[in-house]
């Protein structure tokens, strides 16, 4: 079957996204949010009754696995994906010690724990890596629920993991969480992957193995073409949320309610809206200006703020100053799986207390954008007001128990809380943490439309970091200029190198290592090269003149009609 994936093909209701006004955009991208409830064309998203039932058999595993002294629950993925794991497993293992049981769940991150909130594309097309640090991870244990996620159903990483579990099934039960049919798995052949496996063949044992559980609902396209952190991150955290916080719970609540509950919710962030089109403004206003954008946060809540800012570097190809999150508290250090003596560590995990913050933002370009989330008002004040002296604009989201702000003190609030309601704590606290996700994705991706790093609904600035963004970017270049795949794919390669010379004998792994020292404009170059059939050279000179990345395919288009 040849047919774009799901995950990559381009939503019909965005594909003037970056045409339209601020408000649109936010209206916009919440719609696509309740598609993954509602569904795409003829599919039904979460809600559908299949889906439903197959959540259950988790609960029930998982519920299995939480009596077992002998057992664990390990959930991995890249990317956004392991990110979500991450947080998921850290917070049901608290809820696990509030209730003197042992913490049981276990996160893998391809690329390790700086992978967290730095991004390590590269890693995820290592299913040999993959596989061994699953071994590693459950060694001591004789029953294993592993959760894959992989958005895409492509990840090698994610692949060599499950591939280890269907080998040793006596131990392990494997779960694959992803958002395309079987048929649609990647079937790209990864070096590393013995005898000419691919994720495909991987996903179709899996379908065949009766032990194995398959949660694949189709969500749709995502609303900026191939950016899984968005739908997929959604619909992954909502899955594990119910799944996680049902086993845990004797209450006889349904899965279709709690599912229900966090459509409600969502669907409830459209009483805000006003207010976070003027903060995407304000967003994209910065990183037009080369100001900055920074997010404050304790716990999960100031993890969601850097993986939201991490992302946006693969994305968008943004600098790694443009958007940053900030990690209020010590959350990292108790949740961080031990990694060996001499692994890097990137600063990020580090807590950062009001004078830390205060000494990194003190030189902020002017009219930068800061963003407290749900964080103690008295802790921050001095540093707000310090912030505001200096005439940046200072923005708070309240989700939870955040006190009041003084009526003076000229800090825009998006207030969230009052559409935060559950019966129960632990739901609560989830429903609080996807408002935010969504909030925040809102902010940075309507802030990198405003700033021209998106056409139509294509992220037209890719950072080619591994296998898969270097196929995106072919299909990108290839959609925009009408050429065929041997001509994108050969300014590609052209564009990575900085050469007008044809590089004909390099591999793509050697193509990808060389992007970590060029991160200038590949994708748009190449574009550009192909749109007007120049060179590289050429090429970058007239990039250089054009400061909107998106204003390459619209001069151009108009300039050829
Ligand atoms: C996507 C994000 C990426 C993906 C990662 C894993 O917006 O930037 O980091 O999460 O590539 O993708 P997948 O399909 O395996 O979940």
């Amino acid at each position: 079957m040849d047919s774009v994936p799901y995950t990559e093909q381009h939503n019909t209701l965005t594909m003037n996204v970056d045409t339209g006004s601020v408000e649109n955009i936010v209206d916009l991208l919440h719609e696509c949010n309740l598609q993954v409830f509602n569904g795409y064309e003829n599919h039904e998203g979460l809600s559908d009754e299949q889906f439903l039932n197959k959540l259950d058999r988790l609960v029930t595993l998982v519920r299995e696995i939480l009596q077992n002294e002998k057992g664990i629950i390990v959930i991995s993925g890249c990317g956004t994906s392991g990110r979500i794991g991450f947080l998921a497993s850290t917070f049901f293992n608290q809820l696990c010690i509030e209730r003197n049981l042992p913490p049981k769940y276990r996160y893998i991150i391809a690329g390790g724990n700086s992978a967290l909130v730095t991004s390590v594309e590269a890693s995820e097309d290592d299913p040999v890596i993959g596989a061994t640090e699953l071994k590693k991870i459950s060694e001591s244990f004789e029953h294993v629920l592993f959760i894959g996620i992989t958005c895409g159903v492509s990840a090698p990483f994610v692949g060599g993991q499950l591939e280890y579990c269907l080998d040793n099934l006596q131990k392990f039960t494997p779960v694959l969480i992803g958002f395309n049919p079987v048929s649609m798995a990647r079937r790209i052949h990864v070096p590393k992957w013995p005898n000419g496996r691919t994720f495909y063949d991987i996903a179709l044992r899996m379908e065949k193995t009766s032990e194995a559980i398959v949660l694949n609902p189709i969500i749709g396209p995502e609303p900026i073409s191939g950016s899984s952190r968005m739908k997929g991150g959604t619909a992954t955290k909502i899955i594990l949320d119910t799944i996680f916080y049902l086993a845990s719970t004797n209450n006889s609540i349904k899965t279709r309610d709690v599912i229900e509950e966090f459509k409600t919710t969502i669907d409830r962030m459209k009483t805000e809206r006003m207010k976070l089109a003027t903060v995407v403004q304000q967003a994209g206003d910065c990183l037009l200006n080369d100001s900055y954008i920074r997010y404050v946060g304790s716990s999960t809540f100031g993890v969601w703020g850097m993986i939201d800012a991490s992302e946006c570097v693969p994305t968008y190809n943004s600098s790694y100053n443009d958007i940053r999150g900030f990690m209020a508290n010590d959350y990292f250090k108790k949740n961080l799986n031990p990694e060996p003596v001499n692994s890097f560590v990137s600063p990020a995990l580090h807590e950062s207390t009001p004078d830390d913050l205060w000494k990194i933002f003190e030189n902020l370009p002017s009219s930068s954008l800061i963003i407290f989330i749900d964080t103690e008002y008295d802790s921050q004040k001095s540093l707000i007001d310090k912030l505001q002296k200096k005439k940046h604009r200072i923005v708070w989201i309240k989700l939870l128990s955040a006190k009041s702000l003084e009526p003076n003190s000229n800090v825009q609030i998006i207030d969230f809380s009052t559409s935060i309601t559950s019966s129960d704590m632990t739901v609560q606290y989830c429903l609080a943490e996807i408002v935010l996700k969504l909030c925040l994705n809102t902010i940075s991706t309507g802030a990198h439309i405003l700033k021209g790093k998106v056409y139509q609904n294509i992220m037209i600035d890719v950072r080619v970091s591994n296998i898969k963004l270097f196929y995106r970017a072919i299909d990108i270049i290839k959609l925009l200029s009408g050429v065929d795949y041997q001509t994108a794919e050969k300014c590609l390669i052209q564009s990575i190198h900085q050469t007008d010379n044809e590089l004909n004998k390099q591999t793509i792994e050697q193509h990808i290592t060389a992007v970590a020292s060029n991160k200038d404009h590949i994708v748009p170059i190449a574009l550009l090269m192909c749109l007007s059939n120049c060179s590289y050279t050429q090429a970058t000179h007239q990039i250089d003149k054009c400061p909107r990345i998106r204003d390459i395919c619209t001069n151009t288009n108009r300039s050829s009609t």
